[in-house]
């Protein structure tokens, strides 16, 4: 595959002199270009996974939307557009994607160079900047108009996961269930509680808004200062509840250890990081989440930590066909990881409900 001819295809400005691979997504494949002498990335280039965004077109026109609201509202507060927002570069044909031979399809963005990416949040200062990236980010698309096409039936919908779920375990299709009795019981144990939550959500008590959808920390680009910039890895946007970009969030920001950690001991839900957070992003938003958002907004985390659980026991038990794994056991380190942070998360519920009770009454209060 010839990277630098595909991206040839795309309204770049300055000579390609080479493309080379970038990080380890779970979904996509990702590529800096560089310009001759140029030691630092000029262009992002991702291969979209098709197998999971089956319509990229609707992605990228979802995406596009959300960045040039972004970009107004950036100008509007005399920030810098092409710091502050993504900048999509379309193709050749003013197309927002590059389709190649094969049918892969093709995506750029500007890269913001001077910037931190963190895989974990080491300080309560660093998860604050992160809660008010988020909580920012919502804020200036809470007034977005235009519809976004749902592109991702059911993302984080746990009835259509349970339904994924009950098929899969039906198939049984690599003969992995037997095996798996208890990790199915964590599962089913918490059914009820999961979806008393999502019906909410169904009859519009807690409301459904422009959102993120996978607001884990490595997806906040950081100034060199730590301050947050901006919000990147746009593929998820959706219309869907703010709840569930904090509770993703919490998902791996507070994990004291990796999301796939082998070490169970190291992980944990680290409550000052919690609460960096939570202060951050009400800062941002407490003035347009409703009541009922803010009643649910600790269970979120359990909400959103839950439900990765039963992503990662249901891709193991379909036989690994959703996410990328290092090795066969992958999936299961993962759910099993994950299961620890969910029930280190629930055993310190009450302080979770109790800090956004205080950080809601101080910011009400100031
Ligand atoms: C995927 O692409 P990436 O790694 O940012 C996934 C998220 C999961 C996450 C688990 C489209 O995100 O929903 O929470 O892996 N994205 C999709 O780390 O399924
Ligand atoms: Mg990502």
């Amino acid at each position: 595959m010839d990277l630098i001819k595909i991206a040839a295809n795309f309204r770049i400005e300055g000579t390609i002199d080479r493309v080379e691979p970038m990080g380890e997504g779970f979904i996509n494949d990702t590529f800096i270009i560089y310009f001759p002498g140029s030691s630092v990335p000029n262009y992002l280039m991702q291969r979209k996974n098709k197998r999971i965004f089956t319509n990229v077109p609707a992605m990228m026109e979802n995406i596009q939307k959300v960045c040039s609201h972004i970009r107004k509202k950036v100008i509007e507060k005399n920030g810098d557009p092409m710091r502050e927002a993504m900048t999509i570069v379309p193709a050749i044909d003013a197309k927002l994607y590059y389709q190649d031979e094969e049918g892969e399809y093709w995506a750029v963005c500007v890269f913001i160079s001077d910037t931190e990416a963190y895989q974990s949040a080491k300080t309560p200062e660093l998860a604050y900047q992160g809660g008010k990236g988020i909580g920012m980010f919502q804020k200036m698309v809470s007034d977005m108009n235009e519809p976004l096409t749902d592109i991702l039936p059911g993302f984080h919908n746990i009835r259509y996961r349970f339904n994924q779920w009950d098929n899969v375990l039906a198939k049984d299709p690599v003969g992995r269930k037997a095996k798996l009795t208890q990790e199915i019981s964590w599962i089913e144990s918490r059914r009820a509680e999961m979806l008393n939550f999502w019906i909410l959500v169904e009859n519009g008590e807690i409301p459904t808004r422009v959102t993120h959808n996978d607001t884990k920390i490595n997806n906040i680009l950081f100034d060199l200062n730590g301050e947050v910039l901006c919000v990147i890895d746009l593929d998820t946007v959706l219309n869907s509840t703010c709840l569930n970009d904090f509770g993703d969030a919490m998902r791996s920001y507070t994990n004291t250890g990796e999301e796939d950690d082998e070490n169970l001991d190291a992980v944990s839900c680290d409550l000052a990081i919690f609460e960096g957070f939570t202060k951050g992003y009400l800062s941002e938003t407490i003035g347009f989440l409703n009541e009922k958002e803010l009643e649910y907004l600790a269970f979120s985390a359990k909400y959103i930590t839950y439900e990765q659980v039963l992503r990662f026991l249901m891709d193991y038990i379909d036989g690994d066909n959703y996410y990328k794994i290092k090795n066969p056991e992958h999936n299961y380190q993962r759910t099993l990881a994950q299961y620890k942070l969910l029930t280190s998360m629930e055993v310190q519920f009450p302080q979770m409900c109790r800090i956004v009770k205080d950080v809601e009454e101080k910011l009400r209060s100031a």
